[in-house]
C-alpha cells in the first residue's frame, strides 16, 4: 500500500496594496501580496500533512476545486472579520478588515463543510467558524472592558504561555491534549460573544473568555482562539492538536 500524505489547505493573508507603503519588503507598488506565517506550514508538515497555501480568488469553480481537492483545511489567523457579517456596525476598537478575504473564506468554509472535510480554525479561523454558524464577536476586548487578563499578546515571544484555559473532557481538544487545564499563548483583541448555533464551547480562559468551539455534527470541526502553531516548536504538546486533525483525516480517507 502506498501511503499518501493528506493535502491541507491553509488560508492566507491577502495583503492589499493599500496596506503596504513604499517601504514594502517585496513586490512593487500596485501589487497585492499573498502571505502566510511559516508556523502553520511547519506544524502541519511535522504532523504528517502537506501544507498548501490557498490564495484568495473569487472564482466559484476555483473554490469548488480547492474544497474537493484538499483533504482538510486550516483556517488561519489574520485581520478582523467585517462585523457586517454578524449584523453589527463598526464599533470602537475594530481593527483592519479585508472584506475580500471574508467573502472568500465564508464560501470556502461552506463548501468544505458540505463535503465534511476536517477543519481546524485558529484565531480568526475560530472566530469565522462562530460567525458562520450565526454567532457574534466582541469587536474589541479592551474597549468592552471584558476582563483584566491580557489576551492581545505582544508581551513576550510568540510561544509564551500567557493564560490558562480549562478544557471540556468530552471534546476533541481533550482527546488531543489529554489535560483539563493547559496554559496557552494569546494574540487576539476580539472574542466570541454569542456562540453560533450547534457549536459547543470546549475551552474557556480563567476570565470566561471562550477559547475553543467544536461542532459534533461534522467529522472534525475544531476552532481555537490561541495559536498552537506558534508554540509547537517549544511546547511539543501543542503539536498533538495538529496530530489528531491529521490522524482523523488519514483514518477517514
Ligand atoms: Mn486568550
Amino acid at each position: 500500500m502506498i501511503f499518501i500524505r493528506p493535502l491541507i489547505g491553509v488560508t492566507t493573508y491577502y495583503v492589499k496594496d493599500r496596506e503596504l507603503d513604499s517601504n514594502r519588503s517585496r513586490g512593487f507598488p500596485g501589487q497585492d501580496m499573498l502571505m502566510s506565517t511559516m508556523d502553520y506550514s511547519r506544524s502541519i508538515e511535522w504532523a504528517g500533512g502537506v501544507p498548501v497555501a490557498i490564495p484568495v480568488l473569487e472564482d466559484e469553480e476555483y473554490i469548488d476545486e480547492i474544497a474537493k481537492k484538499m483533504d482538510g483545511f486550516v483556517f488561519t489567523g489574520g485581520p478582523d472579520i467585517n462585523p457586517m457579517n454578524y449584523g453589527q456596525s463598526f464599533k470602537k476598537g475594530l481593527g483592519l478588515i479585508v472584506p475580500e478575504r471574508d467573502e472568500f473564506e465564508f464560501k470556502l468554509f461552506k463548501k468544505a463543510l458540505q463535503l465534511n472535510k476536517p477543519i481546524l480554525g485558529i484565531c480568526r479561523g475560530f472566530q469565522l467558524m462562530n460567525v458562520y454558524f450565526g454567532g457574534t464577536l466582541h469587536q474589541d476586548i479592551s474597549s468592552n472592558q471584558l476582563t483584566n487578563l491580557e489576551h492581545v499578546g505582544k508581551m513576550g515571544p510568540k510561544f509564551c504561555k500567557s493564560h490558562k484555559v480549562s478544557i471540556l473532557e468530552e471534546s476533541n481538544l481533550f482527546k488531543a491534549l489529554r489535560q483539563k487545564e493547559i496554559y496557552v499563548n494569546s494574540f487576539h483583541h476580539q472574542a466570541v460573544d454569542k456562540v453560533g448555533e450547534g457549536l459547543q464551547v470546549t475551552a474557556t480562559a480563567e476570565d470566561g473568555i471562550i477559547e475553543a468551539l467544536e461542532h459534533n455534527d461534522y467529522l472534525f470541526l475544531v476552532g481555537i482562539q490561541w495559536h498552537p502553531e506558534m508554540m509547537t516548536e517549544v511546547h511539543k504538546e501543542q503539536l498533538d492538536l495538529f496530530q489528531l486533525f491529521i490522524d482523523t483525516i488519514n483514518k477517514n480517507k
